[in-house]
């Protein structure tokens, strides 16, 4: 008898009833630990289940356009080992079980949850019909409402379409895989027309200057590059750089150390940082907003989630302190310490990267004097922060020392104007050299 394990849906963020649109392995496949299994849809953003371990897939449980939940079963997994020791045991052909089968392992007969599930690679930003063609990001509300079959939502994820700018030629509406095609066919010829093409980076032959060595990137590597990039294409950035004294904010944080340490959080200027931005964000609203699908709507949002890019093993993610205006320095503190170890252990769930309406990317810890950071899209700006410095600053009658931190704000123009942007560094420096404000 084969050893298997269950593997069901694990967290996905409280969702229920979500949508299989894609089941990425088959029966008697075998695959690596973290291989992706099916890929979900919910209402904001497509997923794939990667699996927990190495093995053999001895039976699929679902099919795509079926709707799971957390705890779903998914389909069962005979465990590497077992695989291989059924493998090497069984004759080549006719297929026979194996003489001896080993004994199961306590964890084989265990249901076995995969491992948090990770966004599924972002979907290429797709055109408008407009020419030069104009790019919006896929409506996800729209696209999950849109009346298509699971072939034609996966048809239209893998070509980059927005179903929900598809009016459908079937009955009742319903998008075709021909619509699909139809439309591609259309953005295609409105592109060739346009003089807008990326120009591509030429391919080189490193080897025959050197040796070298491959590396594949990582998958976090690749879903972050995809979405930079299409942020850095479709976004006017422009960055306004700015000062903080933050001597006072650094002898409060100084000051709050021993009852922090009791608390068991460690305040880092970050903590300061992100408490300044919710008073900076409600002050204007304008920064705490996205663009809605048309690109003709501003959508100022209501709560204060605030994301801050974490360096990991893996690549940049972007873990997100949700109600960040609720939280007092001691719990943002503890969320900010709570995200960056689940992230550097990669173990974020999807939903504590969701939803993020601001973010600060923080190189303080390591150092540098500014940089220009790529707005996290569709947020409209993010702060770059580099390494605090004591600087001679005249202050009317001497020079005197004072504690400068470097701000990098990075603002998409078409939403936000310069002075809007100016005015705003300098609420948020402000604010920062007002410790009192940020207890
Ligand atoms: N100036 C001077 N010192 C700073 C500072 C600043 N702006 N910001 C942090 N520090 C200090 C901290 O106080 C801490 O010092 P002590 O250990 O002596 O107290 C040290 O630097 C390390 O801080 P930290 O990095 O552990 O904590 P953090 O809260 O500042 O940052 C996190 C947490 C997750 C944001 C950070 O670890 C990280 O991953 N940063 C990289 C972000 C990144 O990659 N951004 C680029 C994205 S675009 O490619």
């Amino acid at each position: 008898m084969t050893n298997t394990i269950e593997v069901r849906v694990p967290d996905i963020g409280g969702f229920s009833d979500v949508n299989v649109i894609e089941v990425l392995v088959s029966e008697d496949q075998r695959i690596e630990k973290d291989a992706p299994l099916i890929t979900l849809e919910t209402e904001k953003a497509a997923m794939d289940v990667p699996s927990p371990i190495a093995g053999r897939v001895a039976q699929m449980k679902l099919k795509a356009g079926d709707k799971v939940s957390q705890g779903s079963l998914i389909l069962l997994l005979e465990p590497a080992e077992a695989a291989a020791a059924s493998a090497a045991a069984a004759p080549p052909a006719p297929p026979a079980p194996p003489a001896a089968a080993p004994s199961p392992p306590a964890a084989a007969t265990a249901a076995a949850a995969a491992p948090p599930p990770t966004p599924a690679a972002p979907a290429p930003l797709a055109p408008a019909s407009t020419s030069p063609p104009v790019v919006f990001a896929i409506d996800e509300a729209g696209f999950s409402k849109a009346h298509a079959s699971p072939s034609v939502r996966k048809l239209a994820r893998e070509l980059g379409v927005d179903l929900a700018r598809i009016t459908g030629g079937g009955p009742k509406g319903r998008i075709m895989a021909e619509d699909v095609k139809a439309h591609v066919k259309s953005l295609l010829s409105a592109a060739a027309t346009s003089a807008s093409a990326l120009p591509k980076v030429p391919q080189v032959d490193f080897a025959k200057f050197g040796p070298i060595e491959v590396k594949p990137l990582s998958r976090i590597q690749k879903i972050s590059g995809a979405r930079l990039q299409a942020s850095w294409i479709n976004l006017p950035h422009v960055t306004q750089h700015e000062e903080a004294d933050i001597t006072d904010m650094e002898a409060g944080r100084a000051w709050m150390k021993g009852k922090a340490t009791q608390a068991g959080v460690k305040l880092t200027p970050l903590t300061f940082l992100v408490r300044a931005c919710v008073l900076a964000l409600k002050e204007f609203p304008r920064f705490n907003a996205s663009l809605d699908a048309s690109g003709e709507n501003l959508v100022l949002k209501k709560y204060f989630h605030i994301g801050f890019a974490a360096d990991t093993p893996n690549g940049l993610v972007v873990p997100v302190i949700r109600d960040a205006d609720r939280l007092g320095l001691f719990d943002v503190a503890r969320a900010l310490a709570t995200l960056s170890e689940k992230a550097r252990a990669g173990k974020l769930t999807a939903a504590e990267m969701q939803g993020g309406t601001f973010t600060i990317s923080s190189l303080g810890g390591i150092g540098g004097t500014a940089f220009t950071p790529i707005i996290n899209a569709p947020e409209v700006a993010i702060l770059g922060v580099s390494r605090s410095t004591q600087k001679p600053v005249f202050d009317g009658r001497a020079f005197v020392p004072r504690l400068m931190l470097p701000l990098s704000l990075s603002y998409d123009h078409r939403v936000i104007d310069g002075a809007e942007a100016a005015r705003f560094v300098v609420f948020l420096a402000k604010t920062l050299g007002e410790a009192q404000a940020l207890q």
